[in-house]
């Protein structure tokens, strides 16, 4: 179904006619073409501008085309962009040691999306678990939360409790128990001998950035270190300067036992993913028994080395702290007035719309028409991750032509 209206140019139809008639429809996509990006902008088929304040959902933290990451990426394409690991490249390891330090950790398993870095994630919880911890052969437990977002594999959506995302899928992977997100008591209580890990968003995205109470990741690794568990940070949304700090788990102090990574990793131009973790953890993997074809290619690693040399000079991370505060009090005078509840770490965003004022979509649809791009999701939020460039002077124009909309 194509979201055409009378608004949508000719052109425009024709060519969302011609993905109907050949790309899957596992999309709605909102009815704007976009056919270039510099910055936090974007710029549609006919010319017309759009600011990004959905950012791929923070793939694009540094913005579209960064010149330092394209510069990296244009410089490595010319040299080598492939050769598998079945043998060395010259920019895998400079890249694993960067990012390593970044995290604090010993080690990098490269890979590409992020659901891949979940799923090897997994195995190297359930790997741990039967060879360090001793749990017995196939009885690995893994502790998730509810309203939980990993991403699209069959495993993974197993253990998503969104209808939509299991409806017709299963049979699903064995070995994970969901509880209730934001108290730290219900993960200690499903805790058992056969538990490896605890896999949680430190501020869950997909169910509308939803912030745990605070407190609540320190209390999570307390109780992962004293039950002897793995905590596992899917920080492949919420980190990389997204919430105003390296990783959102840098917030309360904590640091998980593994990261997984991805999404701005890549720069905005490629897939880039990894688990970072310590060689106690990480080590427990032999050659042979994972891998991917495409992981730690040496154009891949090109641009995250160059990512995690801009993530160290603290800038972006400075950028969406200042200016996320700057932005809450620019949203928080909404409330009232089409929106029932703001909830933003950093340059993220969720957004409640009053459903007497529309629904999500809605409101995505008609902020089209003021230039402006959002996503909703589940309903009634809409979502607010701008490039960690965008300026204070954009914000706040995006935030009226919010503030005309709601106003109808
Ligand atoms: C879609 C959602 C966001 C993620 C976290 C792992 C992954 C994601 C915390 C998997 C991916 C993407 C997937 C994309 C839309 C987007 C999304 F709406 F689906 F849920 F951001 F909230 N962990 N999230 O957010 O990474 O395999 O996609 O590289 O599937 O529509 P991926």
């Amino acid at each position: 179904m194509t979201a055409t209206s009378a608004s949508i140019d000719a052109v425009m139809g024709q060519i969302i006619a011609a993905e109907e008639e050949h790309v899957a429809h596992n999309y709605h996509p909102l009815p704007v073409v976009i056919a270039r990006g510099e910055g936090a902008w974007v710029t549609d088929v006919e010319g017309k501008r759009y600011l990004d304040l959905l950012s791929a959902y923070s793939a694009l933290n540094f913005g579209h085309g960064h010149p330092a990451i394209l510069a990296a990426a244009q410089e490595q394409l010319g040299r080598l962009t492939l050769t598998s690991r079945a043998y060395h490249n010259d920019r895998l390891g400079p890249f694993a040691a960067a990012l390593a330090e970044l995290c604090g950790k010993d080690l990098v398993l490269p890979m590409n999306t992020g659901a891949e870095a979940v799923e090897t994630g997994i195995k190297v919880a359930r790997a741990w678990g039967y060879r360090v911890k001793g749990v017995a052969p196939d009885a690995a437990k893994i502790v998730v939360a509810h309203g939980n977002f990993h991403g699209r594999t069959t495993t993974i959506v197993g253990f998503s409790d969104d209808p939509q995302a299991r409806q017709d899928f299963g049979p699903f992977t064995p070995g994970f128990i969901s509880v209730p997100y934001g108290d730290a008591r219900v993960i200690d209580a499903a805790i058992t001998a056969d538990t490896v890990a605890v896999l949680i968003e430190p501020i869950q995205g997909e169910a509308g950035v939803v912030v745990p109470p605070v407190g609540y990741l320190r209390k999570v690794r307390e109780t992962c270190t004293r039950r002897g568990v793995l905590l596992i940070a899917d920080e492949i949304q919420s980190g990389l300067g997204r919430v105003g700090e390296t990783f959102a788990c840098d917030r309360e102090g904590v640091v998980p036992d593994v990261y997984l990574l991805g999404k701005a990793l890549g720069g905005g131009i490629l897939p880039v993913s990894a688990v970072v973790a310590d060689r106690d953890v990480l080590g427990v993997i032999h050659p042979g028994e994972h891998g991917s074809t495409f992981g730690g290619n040496p154009l891949a690693a090109a641009v995250g080395l160059r990512v995690v040399e801009m993530l160290k000079t603290g800038e972006f991370q400075s950028r969406a702290k200042l200016l996320g505060e700057h932005l809450e009090t620019k949203l928080q005078e909404l409330v009232g007035h089409g929106v029932t509840g703001v909830r933003i770490v950093g340059l993220w965003a969720g957004i409640d719309i009053d459903p007497a004022v529309g629904t999500g979509r809605e409101i995505a649809e008609r902020l089209i028409g003021r230039g402006v791009l959002v996503k909703d999701t589940h309903g009634q939020t809409i979502r607010i991750a701008p490039p960690l460039v965008v300026r204070a002077t954009e914000l706040d124009w995006a935030v009226e032509q919010l503030r005309v909309v709601l106003a109808g």
